[in-house]
């Protein structure tokens, strides 16, 4: 029996709403090191954006680090096999790249050659797993590959990389590491996804593409979810929200064992993650919110990083927005609950907020909340604002939002 861990988009150094989450993403990996050691998987398989930025501080990259050392001081897996994804820079990510693989970590980052993304890691059973582990691709450089077609670009690539670990271990069941949006697949969300997909990247490469492999490790997309029809190839999710308004989905980590040889289908399941703080959307009018508030306070819910941070939204009713921010804080004011996030996502028109949901998109109602807010403080008399100044800095307003 062979057995991989596959997770990925751990986006460590992420925000929320500039909150800081170290204290949450080190639970978690206290977290995966438990059901690491339970599991002691052949290999830990993270299929890219192990940051979430470029050139994270250095008390992420501690975290990191100390992170992968404990893996490999407690033995909790075989081999550490990480792809780089949209998130992190193949450069720096990489430059660690020899060290790592001296201490059991596999990092594949940048412009890699197919030879360079072929893997084979021993197995406790004697026998062993090959993988092709792709790291996030631009589309630039897909489209190159491609001879001008991004899709077909992937394809070769993918072939390249799957036929380069089947070469290396013609016996062993074949994991294909990827971070890419696949077709067919869902997002959790536009808001957490918006920022997060590649930008100019290809709205989604062929899932068959990669059908040559036993089991499809995927990252990119923060949903958990099994893709193309098939259970063994999937996206692991995003193991902590990104967003509030990932907040309510449940979140897990798979684990694949693979009782037979290439071309046998490995038995895959899901390990859910704890919610180590929970997230909650405060929506509705000035009188819903401010009672959802009052029952959260009342509920006081908290994970083992803290109590529960909340977003408001507003989306019907009149009345100032500033007004409704007060006394949602108000009533949450004493418990362990924090208002983290406001906006006013009613319509422009505040006649046309009580009646049926404007015709508006997503873009137009980002744009117009922040809209709404400036009207707002620019109608306050602090400001001693002449009507035409006011005018004037209103209309002025969604350019610099622009
Ligand atoms: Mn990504």
């Amino acid at each position: 029996m062979k057995k991989i861990v596959h997770l990925a988009d751990l986006h460590l150094g992420a925000k929320l709403h500039d909150r800081d989450r170290l204290a949450e993403q080190r639970l978690f990996l206290d977290w995966l090191c438990g059901l690491l050691a339970a599991e002691r998987p052949d290999a830990l398989v993270l299929a890219g954006d192990l940051f979430d930025v470029y050139y994270p501080p250095a008390s992420v990259q501690q975290l990191w680090f100390d992170f992968l050392a404990r893996v490999r001081r407690e033995n909790l897996a075989g081999r550490v096999v990480a792809v780089a994804g949209n998130h992190d820079s193949p450069s720096a990510l990489g430059c660690a790249g020899r060290v790592l693989d001296l201490v059991g970590v596999s990092l594949v980052a940048g412009d890699a050659s197919a030879d360079a993304e072929a893997l084979r890691v021993p197995c406790a059973d004697g026998g062993e797993l090959a993988f092709a582990a792709i790291p996030f691709q631009r589309d630039g450089a897909l489209r190159t590959q491609g001879g001008g077609d991004a899709a077909a670009g992937f394809r070769a690539h993918a072939a390249a990389a799957i036929a380069a670990a089947r070469a290396l271990a013609p016996d062993a069941p074949l994991v294909a590491v990827a971070h890419a949006t696949v077709s067919g697949a869902a997002f959790s969300d536009a808001e957490s996804e918006r920022g997060r997909r590649s930008v100019g990247g290809l709205d989604a490469v062929p899932a068959e593409a990669l059908a040559g492999a036993d089991y499809v490790a995927l990252g990119h997309l923060h949903l958990p979810q099994a893709v193309g029809g098939r259970d063994a190839a999937r996206y692991a999710g995003a193991p902590l929200p990104m967003s509030f308004a990932e907040g309510a989905a449940p979140k897990s980590v798979a684990v694949a064992e693979f009782a037979g040889g290439p071309g046998e289908a490995p038995a895959v399941r899901t390990v859910p993650v704890p919610v180590f703080r929970p997230l909650r959307v405060l929506s509705g009018s000035r009188e819903e919110t401010v009672a959802a508030a009052a029952a959260l306070a009342a509920e006081n819910p908290a994970g083992p990083a803290g109590g529960a941070w909340a977003a408001l939204s507003v989306t019907a009713g009149d009345g100032a927005f500033s007004e409704t921010c007060r006394l949602v804080r108000d009533a949450l004011a004493g418990s362990g609950a924090e208002l983290v996030a406001v906006s006013d996502d009613r319509a422009a028109d505040p006649g046309a907020a009580a009646g049926a949901p404007p015709a508006l998109s997503v873009e137009d109602l980002r744009a117009i909340a922040p809209h709404r807010l400036a009207a707002e403080r620019l109608a306050e008399p602090d400001l001693r604002l002449s009507e035409a100044e006011r005018a004037e800095l209103e209309a002025l307003f969604p350019e610099v939002v622009a």
